[in-house]
């Protein structure tokens, strides 16, 4: 039994969470002012989690602190392979060949190279909107055209416009497809039929494509990850992120995996890249796929009652909020709209009137006016308080927007 009820402090430690949301969420520095101490905000927002990380990763990195030395570091033996292959083998049924795999100190570090090496200076990256930003920002960072293809939303069920898709795959000047599967925000595990479509229109379109997998253990319980790479494992131009930081709570140790089986990209990735890897990280990353996966169904398990939590509070409290149980993250989608216009900025009216911390609205790149993304990875409690002063924020602007209509309507 772990006790995800547990509320650790984080002040102190260079959590983002607590002490990076001025710059992340507002552009702004620390004389940014609120009616809030920063320790009294409910923090809804990076994607990481108030849990602690395993016991197990800890102690395999205190045995390697105890072997004294910390200097250059390699994966040369095979058992961090060993445990990551196993680990995909039984949780997804799939696995690749050692060499293969590269290491990054990141997922978003991954996806700037990469855009970088495959796509010519006038080629073009697509995704699939809303997204997580850090896809359109790695276009930007290397001058890349950004092509957006908007998910279909009924009624909070995205599902994806096969037919835009296509038609913007065909521009011969689209070369990357970057695919978040599962889906950050809309929480979407996307199912064989939609990984088989959405494959078939890269191979006859020669797209390159990276499929970003980080989240793919966070998974409800009735759900199953299939890595694109699965359905499509005769597709060299297929790159696969994952990692155990999201899954572990672990993204201050800088280590992902990027399995590439192209061998020129996989070349030029190896002759540009510092190839060194965190001594710490390792052992951490090595006992998560080893030892981490009973911590990680209690989660899940921790989790799916948040997400429960999360509807049955909102249904109450909010009716007109649309909100459906993500399917993978730790994050819930909700749609707002029936409370703000367009132009709210709500990470700037949540911080202010309610003290949460949360993202929403254009931080997505499009398709996502009116949506707040809150992270539930957090005791219970927490996320109690924090729902309630959502909610609370939300009920007194409408009363205070009834009240003003009313006294129009009397003048
Ligand atoms: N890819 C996706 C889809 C993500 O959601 C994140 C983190 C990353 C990559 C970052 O990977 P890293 O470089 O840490 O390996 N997502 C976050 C988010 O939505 N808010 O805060 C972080």
């Amino acid at each position: 039994m772990y006790n995800f009820d547990e509320i650790i402090d984080r002040r102190n430690t260079n959590a983002m969470s607590t002490d990076g949301f001025r710059g992340y969420i507002f552009g702004a520095d620390d004389s940014m002012a609120f009616p809030y101490k920063d320790e009294e905000f409910i923090r809804m927002w990076v994607a990481d989690m108030d849990f602690a990380t395993p016991q197990v990763i800890i102690d395999a990195i205190k045995e390697r602190l105890d072997k004294s030395i910390l200097g250059y570091t390699r994966t040369f033996s095979d058992s961090y392979y060993n445990a990551f292959v196993k680990w995909c083998m039984k949780r997804y049924g799939w696995s690749f060949e050692r060499n293969q795999l590269v290491m990054s100190n990141g997922i978003i570090p991954a996806l700037y190279e990469l855009v970088d090496y495959i796509c010519k200076p006038d080629e073009k990256v697509i995704f699939l909107t809303p997204s997580y930003a850090y896809f359109k920002y790695a276009a930007d960072f290397n001058r890349r055209e950004s092509v957006c293809t908007d998910l279909i939303n009924n009624n909070g069920r995205y599902s994806i416009d096969f037919d835009d898709f296509e038609r913007k795959a065909a521009d011969e000047k689209t070369t990357l497809f970057i695919l978040c599967n599962p889906h950050n925000p809309t929480g979407r595990v996307w199912t064989e039929e939609e990984l088989k479509r959405l494959g078939d229109i890269c191979v006859k379109n020669d797209l390159w494509i990276i499929s970003d997998e980080i989240h793919c253990d966070l998974l409800r319980l009735d759900k199953k990850h299939i890595p694109l790479a699965k359905v499509f494992p005769e597709y060299d131009k297929l790159v696969t992120c994952m990692a155990p930081s999201k899954t572990f709570n672990t993204a201050g140790l800088m280590l992902s995996n990027v399995i590439i089986p192209d061998e020129k990209i996989r070349e030029i990735w190896l002759s540009r890249h510092y190839n060194f890897d965190n001594p710490l990280s390792v052992a951490g990353a090595q006992a998560a796929y080893e030892k981490g996966e009973p911590w990680l169904e209690e989660l899940r398990v921790y989790l799916d009652d948040n997400f429960i939590f999360t509807r049955d509070y909102l249904a109450e409290n909010l009716p007109k909020a649309v909100f459906e149980i993500s399917e993978a993250t730790y994050l819930a989608w909700v749609n707002v709209s029936a409370y703000f216009g367009k132009s709210e900025n709500l990470p700037t009216f949540f911080a202010y009137e309610a003290g949460v911390l949360l993202e929403g609205g254009n931080m997505f790149v499009q398709n996502s006016d009116c949506y707040i993304r809150l992270n539930l990875a957090c005791p219970r409690s927490v996320l109690a308080e924090g729902l309630k002063r959502i909610c609370n924020a939300i009920n007194s602007k409408q009363e205070e927007t009834a009240k003003s209509d009313t006294s129009q309507m009397v003048k």
